[in-house]
This record gives C-alpha cells, sequence and structure tokens, in this order.
C-alpha cells in the first residue's frame, strides 16, 4: 500500500488515514489505497469496524481537479471514483467517515459511501461542482437525496455551497457532530453499529414544484450555466430510477459538463485564483510585515467598504473623516451593512456587535502613528492624495504600509509626496468594497518587496483575490474596461439600440451590458477623466449626456431613465440625441455586439501582457471574473481569447 492511505488500529476498530497533502485530493492510488484498507480491515479478525478520516487539515476536498483534463484530452476514460465508493459501502464491517476540515465534492460522496458520518463542529460538507461547471459524478446526486431530501440535495447540487456541521446534521447528512477529539469519538461511535447502506434508503416521490423552483432560481443566479441545470435533472432523476439506474444518467450528464468549454473555463478560473497568489519574482523568504491594526481615510462608500473588510477579519479599525457630519454619515452605512447581513442570517447579532466594538471613528489623527497599514480612500483627485500622503509621512510608523485605493491615478506620483516611497503601494478595492472579491494591489516603481508580500497576504486574510499589477493609467482592469465601454458607444453611434447592446452582453453572461454599467458607476466620472486627459469627443453621446446634467442612476436619469425603484426604460430625449450622433442606421447582430465588445477588452489585455502591466493571461481573466461581472463560465477575456473567437 502506498503513504497515500494509512492503516492503524485502535482497539477492535481498523482505522484508514487518508495522507495526501496539502488537502487529500483523491489523486490515483488515494480511493484505491482506502478501497484496499477496507478489504483488509474485513478480512482481519480482531476488526469489528472501520473509521476513515483525513490526515492534516481536511478530510477530503473532492476528486483530483488536475485529472479531469486526462479524460477530456482522452488520456484516461473515467475519474474511477464511482465504482471504488460502492466497493466502500459494500464493506460487510460497518464504515464510519469521521470529517474534520472539508469533505466537498468527491470528499462527500465518499463521505456518503460510509455506513455513517460524524462531523467535527466547524467542518464543511458540500457538492461544488457546478463551481466547475461540472454535476457531481460519483453518485453525489443520487445518495445526498437518500440522506437529505430531494430539495436540499437539489440546493446543495446547484448552488454548490458547502454547509455547516449543524446544516448537515440537521438534514440527515451527517449522523452527529462530535464534542472532543474526533477520531475517539468517531471510534466510539462505530461500537455496536448495524451495517447502513445509503443506496438502500428510500427516496421521497417527486415533486414537481421543487424541481421547477430550484430550475428558476437556477436560471437567475446561475445564469448560462449548464451544470447547475443538469444537477438540478441528476437529483430528479433520484426521484424516478433504481440507484443504478440515476448514477448511469448522473454519469451521462457528468460527462456532457465535462466535456463542455464552460467547465474547462471555469476550472482554468479555479486554478487561475491560486495562480494569482504567486509572484515569480518576489522570494519566497520575503518577509510578511504582521498587520494586526488598520486605519482608513475616508468614510465614503469606498472608505466604509474597506474598513468593512478588515473588521471581518478581526483586525480594528480608525476611520478618519474631516467633518463630523460625514464621519456619521459613514458609519451609519457600515452599521446598515451589517444589520442587512443580520436581518438575512448571515451574522448574528454577536458578530456585528463585535466587529462594530473594533471600529474607532475620528476626525482626528489619533493612533495613526502606530496603524499596521494606513489605507488612502479620499476623492479620485491627485492633488487631495498627495496633500494626505505628505502628511502621512510625517505621522506613520517607519514600517506602516501606506496603501492608497486609487482607481486610475499614478502610484509614483502619489508615492512622491513621501520620503519613503518603498512602502507605498495601490490597493485597489471594488466597489461594493465589503462584497466584491477583487483587489488589484497596485506595484509602484519603488514599492519595496515585503510590502507587495504582505499586500498578497492581507488579501487573502481579508478573503480578498489579490491580484498584482503594475502601474499605468486605470491599471489592468479599468484601463481595458475604457475601450470596451467606447465600443459599446460606438455600436449606438453605428445603428445599435442602447438596450439591444446591453441585452446582447448580458444574455452572453456578462453581470450588466456596458452602458447599464456606466448609468451604475456614473457617467461623469469617465466624463471629468476625459476633460483631464485631454480626450473630449472620444465619447460623443456621454459627453452630451453629461451636459444635460445626466450623470446616470444617481441622477435619475442617464443612457435610461430610472424610476424610484432604479428599472431602466428608454428616453426620447436620449433617442432623439443618439440620432444626432448616429452615423448609420444598420442592423447589427448580437454575435457582432458581443465579438466587438469583448474583443476590445481582448485587444487591450494584449497590450498589457506587452508592457507588462499583468503578470500573465491569467491574472487578467481573474480580475475580470471577480471585478467586472464577466462570466466565471468563459474563463475570462484573455482565455476566451483563445478558446471563445
Ligand atoms: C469533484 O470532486 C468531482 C466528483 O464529483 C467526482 C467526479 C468523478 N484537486 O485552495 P487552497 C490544490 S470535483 C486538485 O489554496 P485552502 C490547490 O490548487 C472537486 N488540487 O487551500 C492548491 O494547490 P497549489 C470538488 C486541489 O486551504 C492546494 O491544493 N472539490 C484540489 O485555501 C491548496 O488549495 C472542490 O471543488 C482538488 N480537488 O482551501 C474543492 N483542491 O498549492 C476545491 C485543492 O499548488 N478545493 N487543490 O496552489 C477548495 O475549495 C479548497 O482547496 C479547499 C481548501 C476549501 C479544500
Amino acid at each position: 500500500m502506498s503513504d497515500l492511505v494509512l492503516l492503524s488500529k485502535l482497539a477492535n476498530v481498523g482505522v484508514i488515514t487518508i495522507n495526501n497533502p496539502p488537502v487529500n485530493a483523491l489523486s490515483p492510488g488515494v480511493p484505491e489505497g482506502i478501497v484496499e484498507g477496507v478489504a483488509t480491515f474485513n478480512a482481519d479478525p480482531e476488526v469489528t469496524a472501520i473509521v476513515i478520516i483525513g490526515g492534516g487539515r481536511t478530510f477530503i476536498s473532492g476528486a483530483d481537479i488536475k485529472e479531469f483534463g486526462k479524460i477530456t484530452s482522452g488520456q484516461k476514460s473515467d475519474i474511477g471514483l464511482a465504482d471504488k465508493i460502492d466497493l466502500i459501502e459494500q464493506s460487510a464491517k460497518p464504515v464510519v467517515m469521521a470529517i474534520h476540515g472539508q469533505a466537498l465534492g468527491g470528499g462527500l460522496e465518499v463521505a456518503m459511501g460510509g455506513h455513517y458520518r460524524v462531523m467535527d463542529p466547524a467542518a464543511k460538507v458540500g457538492q461544488p461542482e457546478v463551481k466547475l461547471g461540472i454535476i457531481p459524478g460519483a453518485a453525489g446526486t443520487q445518495r445526498l437525496p437518500r440522506l437529505a431530501g430531494v430539495a436540499k440535495a437539489m440546493e446543495m447540487c446547484w448552488q454548490g455551497d458547502p454547509i455547516s456541521a449543524a446544516e448537515a446534521l440537521q438534514h440527515g447528512i451527517v449522523d452527529a457532530v462530535s464534542n472532543g477529539d474526533l477520531l475517539t469519538f468517531a471510534v466510539e461511535f462505530a461500537q455496536g453499529k448495524p451495517v447502513r447502506r445509503v443506496s438502500d434508503l428510500p427516496v421521497a416521490a417527486a415533486d414537481p414544484a421543487v424541481s421547477s423552483a430550484a430550475r428558476a432560481a437556477a436560471a437567475k443566479r446561475a445564469r448560462g450555466l449548464m451544470a447547475a441545470q443538469k444537477a438540478i435533472d441528476a437529483v430528479e432523476a433520484a426521484t424516478r430510477m433504481t440507484f443504478a439506474e440515476g448514477v448511469a444518467y448522473e454519469r451521462q450528464l457528468f460527462e456532457e459538463c465535462l466535456f463542455d468549454e464552460q467547465s474547462k473555463s471555469m476550472i482554468h478560473i479555479f486554478f487561475g485564483e491560486r495562480e494569482v497568489a504567486k509572484i515569480p519574482f518576489l522570494a519566497k523568504d520575503t518577509p510578511v510585515l504582521p498587520i494586526k491594526s488598520a486605519a482608513v481615510i475616508g468614510a465614503g462608500t469606498m472608505g466604509g467598504g474597506i474598513a468593512m473588510n478588515y473588521l471581518n477579519a478581526g483586525i480594528p479599525v480608525r476611520l478618519r473623516e474631516t467633518s463630523q457630519a460625514s464621519l456619521d454619515r459613514g458609519v451609519a452605512t457600515i452599521t446598515k451593512n451589517y444589520a442587512a447581513s443580520v436581518a438575512k442570517g448571515r451574522f448574528t447579532q454577536a458578530w456585528m456587535d463585535s466587529r462594530l466594538a473594533l471600529l474607532t471613528p475620528q476626525l482626528t489623527w489619533e493612533g495613526f502613528d502606530t496603524a499596521d497599514i494606513i489605507v488612502e480612500a479620499v476623492f479620485e483627485n491627485m492633488a487631495l492624495k498627495k496633500t494626505i500622503f505628505a502628511e502621512l509621512d510625517g505621522i506613520a510608523k517607519a514600517d506602516c504600509i501606506l496603501a492608497t485605493n486609487t482607481s486610475t491615478l499614478d502610484i509614483d506620483e502619489i508615492a512622491s509626496a513621501t520620503k519613503r516611497p518603498h512602502m507605498v503601494v495601490g490597493h485597489h478595492f471594488f466597489s461594493p468594497a465589503n462584497v466584491m472579491r477583487l483587489l488589484e494591489i497596485v506595484r509602484g516603481k519603488d514599492t519595496a518587496p515585503e510590502v507587495l508580500a504582505t499586500s498578497m497576504a492581507l488579501a487573502k486574510t481579508l478573503r480578498k483575490v489579490g491580484v498584482l499589477v503594475g502601474n499605468c493609467f486605470g491599471f489592468v482592469g479599468n484601463r481595458m474596461f475604457g475601450p470596451y465601454r467606447r465600443v459599446a458607444e460606438q455600436l449606438v453611434i453605428e445603428g445599435a439600440d442602447p438596450m439591444a447592446v446591453d441585452k446582447a452582453l448580458y444574455d452572453w453572461g456578462m453581470a450588466m451590458g456596458p452602458l447599464a454599467v456606466g448609468d451604475l458607476a456614473g457617467l461623469d466620472v469617465g466624463w471629468r477623466i476625459r476633460q483631464e486627459r485631454g480626450e473630449v469627443g472620444s465619447a460623443p453621446i456621454e459627453d452630451a449626456l453629461c451636459e444635460m446634467g445626466r450623470y446616470g442612476q444617481k441622477t435619475g436619469a442617464g443612457w435610461y431613465k430610472y424610476d424610484e425603484k432604479r428599472n431602466p426604460a428608454i428616453d426620447p430625449v436620449v433617442t432623439a440625441l443618439i440620432e444626432q450622433h448616429r452615423t448609420g442606421h444598420r442592423e447589427i447582430s448580437a454575435q457582432e455586439i458581443i465579438d466587438r465588445c469583448v474583443g476590445a477588452l481582448i485587444d487591450e489585455g494584449k497590450k498589457i501582457l506587452e508592457e507588462g502591466i499583468a503578470l500573465r493571461p491569467v491574472d487578467i481573466d481573474i480580475i475580470y471574473v471577480n471585478g467586472y461581472g464577466f462570466p466565471a463560465h468563459r474563463g475570462g477575456p484573455m482565455w476566451y481569447g483563445q478558446v471563445g473567437r
């Protein structure tokens, strides 16, 4: 037997420990090792029960995702997991799965192959395959409804979010939650238990209302994602097929997903999110500075959201404003955001109170001299930012990181206002900063390696995807967004309807159409930038809209007019304005709209790569999927540019 699976005995119980660091993926040899262990203990007369447990930090994180490419490229025909799980389930001696960390995907499927499951209170279980564009492929869609019921199984399989031990217990997915050492608990639990095979359990009769509600919810929340609908189909099949038939049907749907571009794109994003954390030019032993306290300047939308990230991570924050009214407004927004999460059941009131207790709103610089990081989040104005950084230079301790949340401005010029440009870095958060996962970490010409290493580590602490980018106007994300939106306007000038432009890109998978995004973000932002950069005229319709005071949603009108609920409607005033700028009236297809707008992203992305502003194409993809509503199932603009065009 290989080292991937270790066998030991505790009194009359055979213990199988999975030993495939870092996260016990089911790489070749692991399922085989477990099956061999089960057979060994079945043949051992001293053993009356078997416990399967994960070594290290987790139970099993799922099938080895790297193996999927071998199937799609024809190197192998199967992951070979479902049949191994059947063999575990066939054990004549009771098998108890002891879950700590995570049992995800194939990990939960293995767990359900056991006769019982016990769980550490902090552990999580889930079927996250849909987030990789696939569905469970080792009978998860057939065993889960037998334990948790059809509705819960459907929800878990199409949404893909892991659930807590308490919830897993409540839904019958596990049989007990441990109250001490997990292995000891599992060994005791195993005593005298009869064999109980999940595949033998009945499934409740089909309820069409449950399936159609799940399909409608998935069509909305997982728009365009084939795997979400197929996950529902597979679970529903359990209500009308035998276990064996259901497994065969699941396999067919799993393969349909696996061979589709959607899953290849989403797997690219999964590994990409981990790849961007690796900075080739940073030595592995680059020091990471401890960040135990933070200070944020500016309690507006961005400053407040940024402060919440630190509070959520348990890091105390001093939040500074220049007037009491602005400070009060900022604190009220933070409180309101937390209260909304409590109302939705995402946090408890006690948790919210403990976060707010870490916040010190203030009008002075008090305590800024001891902060480990100071984040400036004031109005996007170079002169103002330079004044602030010059002032900070006289206040902050020597090893304090000075971060600016600028979304476009030159980091080096901001840093030049200090005598320590090596401590200055851009931390570009995306609105709403407490929700959006992306953090662009902008490297100035003098930014020290330890400031970059700390920023990357901090992104993880703040539960963000940190992507290192170079210093240029708009960095990566906003720089690419400019040409994308310009092309959208150009299409209108050539004859496309604004709504047709937005609809084409929305239907293709973007979170919003490009013109609607302009209205949401504020058309005046781009207008001011064009004026500052001498680019007036490059967006003639948007210039004209701004001259009319139509800045977008915040003024109730932009490309569209908005009612109190912010529903957009066509405004004849805009239709007339467009007519004045029209150079043609040709029919423009949805495909042309997609090709030209996404093409603009790709072309600018290529320039960004040539200039070394982004490290790798995948960095751009991760930025677009996490910060700009680009559909993960299309893999990001650079990936799509290779496979989709
Ligand atoms: C599946 O199970 C299909 C089945 O139905 C069966 C079909 C037949 N495979 O995330 P981390 C790597 S599909 C290969 O930084 P954390 C990861 O790339 C699978 N590699 O750790 C990274 O490598 P590197 C369903 C994997 O503690 C390293 O491990 N399961 C896998 O922040 C550490 O990962 C999932 O979708 C894998 N399954 O988070 C779960 N998992 O160091 C996917 C991780 O070279 N995994 N790696 O960059 C996760 O969500 C997180 O890794 C986890 C740990 C929460 C487990």
